[in-house]
């Protein structure tokens, strides 16, 4: 844990006793604070009451006297779509509003960090997609490079619950919107934004306050590298914006695709070839098509911007192409589960939307695309120029019978089948691939209608797998 520094004696207020919330109490409280908890549902209050924190109803009158400050967690709306009425009265109160990833880079470096030869170094990575697999890429390649390391942050681990790093350590933070948008400092060393599409639009009054969430990770305190992906217009002009000039090697440009051999610094992948560009000539490559762990073109955008964040920290060329390889990536994000016979199984239950679900059905040449849930209002639309390489689909969910219609009204030579479980779609998909199909989960849709998260929904689709194949 990092206990919060600069709060002894004082009283803060917590709101949200999820994971963030519970960490920042308990840190809070190592920093010598008074922690007023609260959250707005009744179970959450008794477990954080149970673990001996002290409760601090912020809805009673008079509530805010004597607070120092508020400490909110990222899945409460603050302002969109509705203000929220703690939030709104601790304001106008007066009382400073804040979160975890505040208070972490705030208490992070400590008086010991004289004596280290080496001060550790935080990498944050934010962006639209690709957020864990980068993070996660990253801290794997630390790993195998002998750095000691930790991952925390919208990944599912409270920053302020890490252990105080030592010597050299790296921390690498995973950062949504949702975290970058409230906090009061944002001073990593190494700044990652991976790609900008629209999501979470109601919760920051759409796509410009969406963006101006996350520029926020570079903009308040400036980290000494930015890594920015640059193949939309947002990417170009933050990292245009950010640069004093064209040669300015403080930002890092990233593309899945397009050429960059500016006089700055660049990393590129073309046709599954990565470069590494400064002053306009090339300095490493690197073959990422036999790269297992990361396959498509939205990992290698994802390996991009690992190779270069890593690079911004020193890391040979060779190390990291080496580390690559032992990547097993992440689990439901284009994990490859089983082989069998020339046919791929692979588990993309992360692929919540169409945009997602779109660049796992170009990573692969012939697919029998698993597909369905509780579908999106943006539909399906987002997959049409990858239905080339669907062989069949097999629709699943309470909504199998309209998402086969959208499919087919979609392209007419695509067939699809409704299965409606996992169950049957597994087994009609396996009993059907030839060698060189991939038999891929990837739902465009959320997992609600049938499962509690997208994590229940790939374990279902690995257990049936497993079945079909015994
Ligand atoms: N609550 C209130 N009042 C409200 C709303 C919620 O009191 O009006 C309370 C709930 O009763 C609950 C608590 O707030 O007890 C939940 O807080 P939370 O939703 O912030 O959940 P945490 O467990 O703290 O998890 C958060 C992140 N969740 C969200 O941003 C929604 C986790 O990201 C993150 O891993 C964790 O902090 C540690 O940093 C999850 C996520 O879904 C994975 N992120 C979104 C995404 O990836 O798309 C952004
Ligand atoms: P995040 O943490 O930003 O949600 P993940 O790495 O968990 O990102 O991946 C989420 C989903 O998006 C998965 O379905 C994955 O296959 C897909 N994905 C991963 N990287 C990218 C990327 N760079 N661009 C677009 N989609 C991606």
């Amino acid at each position: 844990m990092i206990p919060v520094r600069g709060v002894n004696g004082r009283r803060i207020a917590v709101l949200g006793l999820g994971r963030t919330g519970l960490s920042a109490a308990r840190a809070l409280v190592a920093g010598g604070a008074d922690a007023l908890c609260w959250d707005d549902g009744d179970a959450a209050r008794e477990s954080a009451e149970a673990e001996g924190l002290t409760l601090h109803n912020l809805g009673r009158d008079g509530a805010w006297h004597g607070v120092a400050a508020l400490i909110v967690s990222p899945g409460i709306p603050h302002l969109y779509p509705v203000p929220n009425r703690h939030i709104a009265s601790a304001m106008a109160a007066g009382v400073p509003v804040d979160n975890d990833i505040g208070l972490f880079f705030r208490s992070l470096a400590v008086p010991e960090w004289d004596g280290f030869e080496t001060a550790p170094r935080v990498i944050a990575v934010t962006g639209s997609n690709g957020k864990s697999t980068t993070s996660a890429l990253i801290q794997h390649c630390l790993e195998v490079a002998g750095r000691e390391s930790q991952l925390a942050g919208n990944i599912g681990r409270g920053v302020l619950d890490i252990d105080p790093p030592g010597d050299g350590d790296v921390v690498v933070l995973e950062l949504s919107s949702y975290q970058t948008e409230l906090a009061r400092a944002l001073t990593p060393d190494v700044a990652v934004f991976t790609n900008l599409t629209p999501d979470h639009l109601d919760r920051h009054g759409g796509l410009g306050g969406y963006f101006a969430a996350k520029r926020r990770l570079f903009a308040e305190g400036g980290p000494d590298r930015a890594v920015i992906g640059v193949d939309e217009a947002e990417g170009r002009f933050l990292a245009g914006q950010l640069a004093e000039a064209a040669s300015d090697d403080r930002v890092i440009r990233v593309s899945a695709g397009q050429k960059l051999v500016g006089a700055g610094w660049n990393v590129f992948v073309r046709k599954g070839f990565l470069a590494e560009y400064r002053k306009s000539r090339q300095v490493a490559s690197m073959d990422l098509r036999g790269v297992r762990g990361l396959p498509g073109a939205h990992n290698h955008q994802n390996a991009c911007a690992a190779f270069a964040a890593l690079r911004a920290l020193g890391l040979a060329p060779k190390l990291i192409e080496q580390a690559f390889h032992s990547f097993e990536g992440l689990p439901h994000r284009s994990q490859i589960i089983a082989e069998r016979d020339g046919v791929t199984f692979v588990n993309d239950s992360k692929a919540t939307n169409a945009d997602s679900a779109a660049k796992a059905l170009a990573a692969f040449p012939a697919v029998r695309w698993i597909v369905g849930g509780q579908m999106k209002d943006s539909g399906l639309q987002a997959v049409a120029p990858h239905l080339g390489h669907v062989v069949k689909a097999y629709a699943i969910g309470r909504q199998a019978a309209e998402v086969a219609l959208e499919l087919q009204a979609m392209a007419d030579g695509v067939t699809c089948e409704v299965c409606e479980t996992i169950a049957i779609a597994v087994a009609r998909a396996a009993g059907e691939a030839v060698a060189g199909d991939t038999v891929l989960l990837a739902p465009a849709a959320a997992s609600f209608d049938q499962y509690d998260n997208f994590e229940r929904r790939g374990e279902a689709f690995i257990a049936e797998v497993e079945k079909a194949l015994t």
